[in-house]
């Protein structure tokens, strides 16, 4: 049984394809651990050119999504809105709450997602009014749709189903888990470009390891993020060639 299922309303359902049988979400989805449909906007536009938009009202440029298309098709996928619905319905949209870890965390605690993917200048109100539970923005800028949003999305809560992540240990220890900046990270070789890999992180002390990278994501985030801390004024950017703070 699928944990979480995942339906997707847009004017383009050929975009999600390939992103659908690629790694991590092909995975999810190939596993069964997450089902996505992606439905067409247009089988919900009767009239013979299939009509999705419209000039708006008050003037001005560009389309506005047409209402009747966007909540019959809402409706049949998730039921009318109010408590008995069959599935939290979420617009993608810049006017929406900003997207973060935590806000993926409760989506992927849900059973059935619609995401609706806007297109042209976005969805008369209505559809908002009648028919959305929640907008999400994925940051301060204009797309020409919500589709890469929906991805976000997607592969956002994909990772965090259980049996998804190879190593659930992963998903616990990375960026904004503990609401701070991941620090660096290194592999091999232990010296390129004639940097050398910290040797606390070759000296198989885990403690040592442990602390080590504890203090560098506090630093890196006080420098880059200060916000996650709670901590006023954005820090200055990093110099392009690094901290230069001591690599021991
Ligand atoms: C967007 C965002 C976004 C705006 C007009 C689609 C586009 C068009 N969605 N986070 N930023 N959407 O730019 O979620 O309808």
């Amino acid at each position: 049984m699928a944990t979480l299922r995942i339906d997707v309303l847009t004017l383009f359902p050929e975009l999600f394809g390939p992103f659908l049988r690629t790694s991590v979400v092909g995975r999810a989805v190939e596993a069964g651990l997450v089902e996505v449909a992606v439905h067409d906007l247009r089988d919900w536009a009767h009239d013979r050119h299939r009509t999705v938009d419209d000039t708006p009202y008050g003037g001005g440029p560009g389309m506005v999504m047409k209402p009747e298309p966007l909540v019959e098709a809402i409706e049949a996928l998730a039921g009318a809105r109010g408590p008995g619905r069959s599935a939290h319905v979420v617009l993608l949209s810049p006017q929406g709450a900003r997207l973060d870890q935590a806000g993926l965390a409760r989506l992927a605690g849900r059973k059935r997602l619609l995401l609706v993917c806007g297109r042209y200048e976005g969805v008369d109100q209505r559809v908002i009014d009648l028919g959305i539970d929640e907008e999400l923005s994925i940051g301060d800028y204009v797309l020409a749709g919500g589709e890469v949003p929906a991805m976000a999305v997607i592969e956002g809560v994909a990772r965090l189903e259980p049996g998804v992540l190879g190593n659930p240990a992963s998903a616990g220890s990375e960026s904004f888990q503990a609401g701070l900046l991941e620090g660096p990270q290194y592999t091999r070789p232990p010296v390129f470009g004639g940097l050398a890999v910290p040797d606390v992180l070759r000296s198989g002390d885990h403690a040592a390891v442990a602390e080590w990278r504890a203090r560098r994501a506090r630093e890196l985030t006080r420098r880059r993020r200060p916000d996650l801390l709670g901590e006023a004024g954005p820090g200055s950017e990093e110099s392009a060639s690094g901290s230069g703070e001591d690599e021991s």
